[in-house]
């Protein structure tokens, strides 16, 4: 997402990192390079105006820290205003967790989502069921959007995905009234009525958070800020979410603007950051609008929702990786016991392909190899233009799949005729599962390696071998290494991974 910005600062930091201090004329002309970078991603030009000015503000006369080289000292303060920029608090010793989906009882607490049409409103609806679920909590999404039956029909697949696909106690109810879609734009107030009946049918079932999927129109306009802003003053919902694609760029920024203004919305949910788009909308849409991010969507399956951090975007645009968040997702993932076997095995080399099949499968739920590996420091820029491929890792598993238990255990013994079975089982052929028995010893040895190694060093050497992987191979195994040791030293990696700068005082 944030690629060619990323790219841009990071080029200016290290020009910078020749000079003995900061002076007038080469923050201005690094200043140059920034706005002209960020132009280009789209952002708005006046937050990228702002943005620059504040920096050189920062910047200009002030003595380097003697322990610092220049480029640091403006990783820091650039730091510092990308936080503010994205929402967050730079003075702030520890950053206030980002505010959740209030808690009512009795309930339901009453969400209602809009935006433009293709924005993600309905898929947002199931993420956000979905992650609520997780939580135990019960949710009923309604379909407010008459526009059409599919869109009624869509809302409620989504619905059922969230209750079949995704694990946790509570349940996902549907609330719809398809027939209705004839009636709308004939008769005013259906998306009001609809949204009335759903609210009796959530308190009736006692659910704890009701989520309104609204209609979206392909531009802003009057009839739908009408519609809106009946439901919104019916219903008085506890929170307003905008849907933004942030494909769109400064389009969404503008059309954001007119939705805030028009239904006062407490917080942006930014869909499509797993595209490969420059970023304008992210690092504009807060300032131009006032209303922060709150969560992000990455992918299309209904898990992949992110809460929004500002200092940790902030940290990732920088190159400085987002260990913290990938913590968080392995500990969703791991339990403590299985984390410490993992590695007591590693450490003596003893982990075998059913160890490996177990951690494979751990990690694709956690997300694609090339985002987890993205958020490991100084990794993310080394691997962006590596065309990681998943489907590799499908065959991978595929091949483990067709060996037995015992080979699993000891994959040395498997010998030609077994090869060109597995291959047929798996439908690859022998010298891949030569290859990837081969490679597996090696990896053993390289684990055992690295069971005396230090946090750094893995991570440097999960580089290593994401690169390695990139041709094909064993596709992204390096990054498993580093990631079994992440449960253990997860708090460790909290104070140390994405670090704190004090402000330091201008002179
Ligand atoms: N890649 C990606 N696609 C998304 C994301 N959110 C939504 N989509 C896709 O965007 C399209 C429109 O989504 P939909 O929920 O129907 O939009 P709505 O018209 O606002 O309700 C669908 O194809 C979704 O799968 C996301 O975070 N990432
Ligand atoms: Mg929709």
């Amino acid at each position: 997402m944030f690629d060619r910005v990323s790219d841009s600062l990071n080029g200016v930091f290290k020009k910078l990192s020749g000079n003995s201090a900061i002076s007038e004329s080469n923050v201005r002309e690094a200043m140059d390079e920034v706005r002209s970078a960020l132009l280009e991603a789209d952002v708005h030009f006046e937050v990228a105006e702002s943005f620059c000015k504040k920096i050189m503000e920062d910047a200009v006369g002030r003595e380097v820290t003697k322990s610092l080289k220049p480029g640091q000292e403006m990783i820091g303060i650039v730091h510092r205003r990308l936080v503010e920029l994205f929402g967050g608090d730079p003075d702030a010793e520890q950053q206030a967790p980002p505010p959740g989906i209030m808690k009512l009882s009795p309930g339901p607490t009453v969400i209602m989502m809009c935006g433009l049409q293709g924005s993600g409103k309905t898929t947002t609806c199931g993420k956000l069921a979905g992650m609520l679920k997780k939580q135990g909590r019960s949710v009923m999404l309604a379909a407010a959007d008459l526009q059409r039956p599919a869109a009624v029909e869509q809302l409620e697949t989504v619905a059922n995905q969230a209750n079949t696909e995704l694990s946790g106690g509570s349940q996902v109810h549907f609330y719809g009234e398809p027939d209705k879609c004839a009636e709308y734009g004939k008769a005013v107030g259906v998306a009001v009525k609809i949204c009335q009946n759903a609210l009796k049918a959530a308190r009736e079932k006692g659910v704890d958070v009701l989520i309104l999927d609204t209609a979206g129109r392909l531009h802003v306009n009057d009839e739908l800020m009408g519609e809106l802003r009946g439901v919104r003053s019916m219903l008085q919902p506890h929170h307003v979410f905008l849907v933004v694609d942030a494909m769109t760029g400064q389009d969404a920024v503008n059309s954001a603007k007119a939705f805030h203004e028009q239904l006062a919305v407490d917080g942006v949910i930014l869909t499509k950051f797993d595209s490969d788009t420059r970023g304008g909308a992210a690092l504009s849409v807060k300032e131009v609008t006032g209303a922060p991010i709150r969560y992000i969507g990455v992918g299309e399956k209904l898990d992949a929702i992110e809460a929004f951090h500002p200092e940790r975007m902030a940290g990732r645009i920088l190159g400085m990786g987002d260990v913290v968040s990938l913590v968080e997702k392995a500990q969703q993932e791991v339990t403590e016991e299985d984390a410490k076997a993992l590695e007591a095995k590693m450490a003596k080399g003893e982990l075998d392909m059913n160890d490996f099949l177990k951690q494979m499968k751990m990690m694709r739920r956690m997300g694609s190899m090339k985002s987890l590996l993205g958020m490991l420091p100084g990794v993310g820029s080394a691997i962006k233009d590596l065309d990681i491929d998943e489907k590799e890792l499908d065959r991978t598993e595929a091949m483990i799949q067709s060996m037995t238990m015992e080979e699993r255990k000891k994959p040395g013994v498997i010998k030609h005729t077994r090869k060109q079975r597995i291959a047929k089982g798996s439908g690859t052929d022998p010298n891949q599962v030569g290859k990837l028995t081969k490679q597996f010893g090696m990896m053993q040895k390289m684990m055992k390696a690295m069971g005396g190694m230090g946090a750094g060093s893995k991570a440097a050497m999960a580089q290593q071998m994401a690169g390695a992987a990139g041709g094909g191979g064993m596709g992204g195994m390096g990054g498993l290494g580093a990631l079994a040791g992440l449960r253990k030293s997860g708090t460790k990696a909290k104070k140390s991974g994405v670090k704190k700068r004090k402000p330091k005082k201008r002179r």
